[in-house]
């Protein structure tokens, strides 16, 4: 008996790649068109979104005492850990222009391919308010309002301001404000909706 084989080509990336189950397909499929609607989820007008695990970080720095950890002591995290800003001890950075001195950084190098607007989400974890907020910011600016997370001992997702994003490459900062903020995932979203 011959079996063909059919391979189909995805254009472009994607986070939610679709799988395709093993095994035989289903007798008939051979002949079946591939419905229009089978490809429009890839090819949809938004710009693409990114999704960054925190502790891949491209780059980081310690101006002063603290220094972003790579951590996996509460559960739930996504990909392989996350990342606390250490010592636990809600030292602050509460002033944004003081960020280069104060502030220990991640960095994240992004290739916008889509210009468009970005809106920034953080995937964060805190248990009191010593430890639930950070700067963010593009391209080494922070923003003006920092991400200050419910300290419900939950990790979930935050969303900070947008930004006019060109094609090309840019820097995404997180930067401490208080010692002991936990960051599991960035992102840079084309809606509110976190990924
Ligand atoms: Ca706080
Ligand atoms: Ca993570």
């Amino acid at each position: 008996m011959t079996r063909l084989a059919v391979t189909v080509a995805l254009a472009g990336c994607s986070f939610h790649t679709p799988s395709l189950a093993s095994g035989d397909a289903p007798a008939g499929a051979i002949d079946a068109p591939i419905a229009p609607s089978d490809v429009a989820a890839d090819t949809a007008p938004l710009a693409p979104e990114f999704v960054i695990e925190a502790e891949s970080p491209s780059s980081s720095t310690m101006p002063a005492a603290h220094q972003w950890m790579v951590e996996t002591d509460i559960t739930g995290y996504s990909g392989a850990s996350f990342m606390q800003c250490m010592p636990n001890d809600g030292g602050p950075c509460a002033d944004s222009t003081k960020l280069a001195t104060c502030a220990a950084s991640l960095v994240y190098r992004i290739d916008v391919v889509t210009a468009g607007r970005y809106y920034l989400q953080v995937r964060m974890l805190a248990q009191t308010t010593a430890d639930d907020s950070i700067w963010y910011g593009i391209d080494g600016v922070p923003d003006p309002t920092p991400i200050d997370h419910l300290e419900d001992g939950t990790w979930r997702w935050d969303t900070g301001d947008s930004f006019a994003l060109t094609a090309g490459p840019h820097t995404l900062h997180i930067w401490q404000r208080e010692g002991g903020a936990r960051v599991d995932v960035v992102a840079l979203t084309p809606t509110m909706s976190p990924p």
